[in-house]
C-alpha cells in the first residue's frame, strides 16, 4: 500500500480558502456582469421602448469540467495556470432577437470603462466549419474583495434565438454520439445552420421595415396634455412614456 501523504492541517485550511476564493471570484464576476447586462436591458426598455435581450443564462464551470479541460490542454495543476489559460470558467450566454442587437450589445459592453476586452471571436461573420454561429467575447472585470482587487475573465456568448436553437441541438447530438456523429447528420446540421442564418437575415429585414413604419407613425404628433397648477403643457407622448410604464 502507498504511504499516506503527510498533510499539515494549516496547509489544508489554506488550500481550502484559496479554492473557495478562486471559485467565488468567478461567481462575483458573473454577478457584476449580470447586473451590467440587466441595466442595459432596462435602459433600452425605458429609453427606446425596445428590448434587444431575449434571455440571459450564466454558469460557473463545474470543477470536473475545469479539470477535464486542464487535462485535455496538458496544463499543470495550478490555480494560477488555470486562471491564466482557461477563460471560460465564468460564462454568460445572451440570446437576442436580431443580429444587429448582438453587435449593438457587444459594443455597449466593450465600451464600459471598467471592462477590459481580452478577446473577440466572431463566428457570425466567420462561422465554424460545422455551421456554428455566435459572437464570443472574453471580458475582464475587476472584483473588489475585502483585501484586494481581482481581475476576473468572463466569456460572453451572444447569439440569436435561431443560433441558440441550432447550437443546443448540435451539442446534444455531439454528446449522444460520443463525438463521432454520422456524416449524414453532420451534413444535415450544416444545412440547418444555413437555414437558421437565412431566417435571421429575413427576420432582420422585416424588423427594419417595421421600425421604419414605427418612426413615421411616431412622428405624427402624439401630444399628451399635462396640467401643473392649472397650467397646461403639451408634451410629446414619448417624453412621458418611461414614467407611465412605471405607473401603469
Ligand atoms: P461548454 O460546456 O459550453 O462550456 P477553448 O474554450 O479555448 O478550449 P475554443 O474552441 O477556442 O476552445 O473556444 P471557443 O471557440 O470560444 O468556444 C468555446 C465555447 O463555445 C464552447 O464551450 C461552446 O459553449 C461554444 N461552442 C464553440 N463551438 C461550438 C460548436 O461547434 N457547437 C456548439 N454547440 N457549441 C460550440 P465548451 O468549453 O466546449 O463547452
Amino acid at each position: 500500500m502507498a504511504a499516506k501523504p503527510e498533510w499539515n492541517i494549516e496547509q489544508i485550511k489554506l488550500l481550502k480558502t484559496e479554492l473557495t476564493r478562486f471559485m467565488m471570484s468567478y461567481k462575483f464576476a458573473l454577478d457584476e456582469l449580470n447586473t451590467k447586462i440587466d441595466i442595459l436591458k432596462q435602459e433600452f426598455h425605458y429609453i427606446h421602448d425596445y428590448n434587444p435581450i431575449e434571455h440571459v443564462k450564466s454558469r460557473v464551470k463545474s470543477p470536473e469540467s475545469i479539470l477535464k479541460k486542464v487535462y485535455k490542454k496538458g496544463y499543470p495543476l495550478s490555480l494560477n495556470v488555470i486562471k491564466e489559460n482557461i477563460k471560460d470558467i465564468a460564462g454568460i450566454r445572451i440570446t437576442c432577437s436580431f443580429i444587429s442587437d448582438i453587435y449593438e450589445l457587444s459594443n455597449m459592453l466593450q465600451n464600459q470603462q471598467d471592462l477590459k476586452v481580452i478577446e473577440v471571436k466572431d463566428y457570425i461573420k466567420h462561422p465554424k466549419p460545422n455551421g456554428y454561429q455566435s459572437l464570443h467575447l472574453v471580458l475582464q472585470i475587476p472584483i473588489f474583495m475585502s483585501d484586494r482587487v481581482e481581475e476576473v475573465c468572463v466569456e460572453v456568448q451572444i447569439r440569436t434565438i435561431a443560433m441558440d436553437f441550432w447550437a443546443s441541438l448540435e451539442h446534444k447530438i455531439y454528446y449522444k454520439y460520443n463525438q463521432t456523429v454520422p456524416q449524414h447528420l453532420v451534413d444535415e446540421l450544416k444545412e440547418a445552420a444555413e437555414s437558421a442564418a437565412k431566417l435571421d437575415k429575413k427576420m432582420e429585414g422585416i424588423h427594419r421595415e417595421v421600425n421604419k413604419l414605427k418612426e413615421v407613425t411616431s412622428n405624427e404628433s402624439h401630444i399628451k396634455e399635462l396640467f401643473i397648477d392649472n397650467e397646461r403643457f403639451d408634451l410629446p407622448y414619448e417624453l412621458l412614456t418611461p414614467f407611465m410604464k412605471n405607473n401603469s
